[in-house]
């Protein structure tokens, strides 16, 4: 039997090429070794305000780009989080065996709740829902960028806690980082990471971006005072074009040769980009104009998750003296 993958994305505005090269990627290059489950994580994206009329066109604009960057729906299942009644169940479970101490460490929570003029409680518990997510479907790797190495481990802790106080129930997962593209910074600061919730024209390049957007974006990119490229002394800015290129085809930065004008570097990273989303883009045109595609995308992959959950539920509550409806099922 093969182990199985979760992983995720929040339908919370444009995905972009940190999230394509720091988790799309990956996951459409290892789902044919594992049972993979690739979740639209509506239920996180409402952890600060998201437009009604917007998140549910943008939850069926996320699946189609699961599609688009590699995914098979034949092999993987793409769920939406929020279909799925376990993610929320099983959270509030977890909820109460989570030291509120482990989640005021949350880095990710100090930096969004400073943006949030009320700080929601489910920005706190976001990470408890993202344990849940994992644990739900017992599974064994999640593929995810380096911003989320503290989450998981924090599920890590989570299950073993719960294992330790309820018995052996959850399995403990595996973080799995890309080996290059793990954190892409915004191409306007980059000391910050791109991110869909940043605003600024010029900080990510969203896939759907066409070709001559990502040229002017990636001609704009900051760099630093030097007069052109050194590969052993790279500003920040250079480095992260150079990661990007590297990511996207790594025969770009083998032909970068030290001395080499910025404005000459960025035409290459640009073209690398460019024909890196062109496949992307072509086969998400494609996928949305065939109407009900992408929901019945979604209602198989709901199909084929639910018993998963289900199960996972019925153990849990067991586990915790929980009411188990139908008796010892
Ligand atoms: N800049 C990044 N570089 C590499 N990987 C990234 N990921 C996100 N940004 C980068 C990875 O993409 C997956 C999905 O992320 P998410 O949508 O669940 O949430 P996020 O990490 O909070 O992403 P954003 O774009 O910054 O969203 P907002 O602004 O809405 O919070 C994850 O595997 C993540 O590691």
């Amino acid at each position: 039997m093969k182990a199985r993958v979760l992983s995720g994305v929040q339908p919370s505005g444009n995905l972009h090429l940190g999230n394509y090269l720091g988790a799309l990627k990956n996951w459409a290059e290892i789902q044919s070794d594992y049972e993979s489950i690739f979740c639209i994580v509506d239920l996180h994206a409402i952890t600060v305000y998201q437009e009604p009329e917007e998140l549910v066109s943008k939850i069926r604009e996320t699946a189609a780009l699961f599609i688009a960057a590699g995914i098979d729906p034949e092999q993987s299942s793409i769920v939406v989080q929020s279909s799925v009644s376990g993610h929320a169940e099983l959270a509030w479970m977890l909820t109460c065996v989570t030291p509120l101490g482990w989640l005021n460490r949350m880095t990710q929570f100090k930096a969004k709740s400073e943006k949030q003029d009320t700080i929601g409680d489910g920005l706190l518990q976001y990470p408890v829902l993202m344990a849940a997510d994992i644990l739900l479907y017992q599974a064994k790797i999640v593929p995810v960028g380096e911003d989320q190495s503290q989450h998981l481990e924090l599920t890590r802790d989570i299950a073993q806690r719960f294992n330790a106080q309820y018995g052996e129930t959850f399995n403990v997962p595996e973080t799995r980082l890309p080996t290059v593209g793990a954190r892409i910074m915004g191409l306007d600061d980059p000391t910050v990471k791109m991110s869909k919730s940043v605003t600024g024209t010029n900080h990510a390049i969203a896939l759907l971006d066409p070709p001559e957007v990502v040229r002017k974006k990636i001609a704009r990119a900051t760099t630093d005072s030097q007069p052109g490229v050194d590969p052993e002394n790279m500003g920040a800015g250079i480095a992260n074009l150079f990661t990007i290129a590297n990511a996207c085809d790594p025969a770009v930065t083998r032909s970068v040769v030290a001395g080499m004008r910025y404005g000459d570097f960025k035409k290459r990273v640009a073209e690398a980009v460019v024909a890196r989303l062109e496949p992307i883009q072509k086969k998400y045109k494609e996928i949305t104009t065939e109407p009900g595609y992408i929901d019945a995308v979604l209602q198989r992959g709901l199909e084929r998750v639910l018993p998963i959950a289900q199960d996972t539920i019925r153990t849990t509550k067991r586990a915790m003296g929980l009411y188990v409806p139908g008796g010892s099922v």
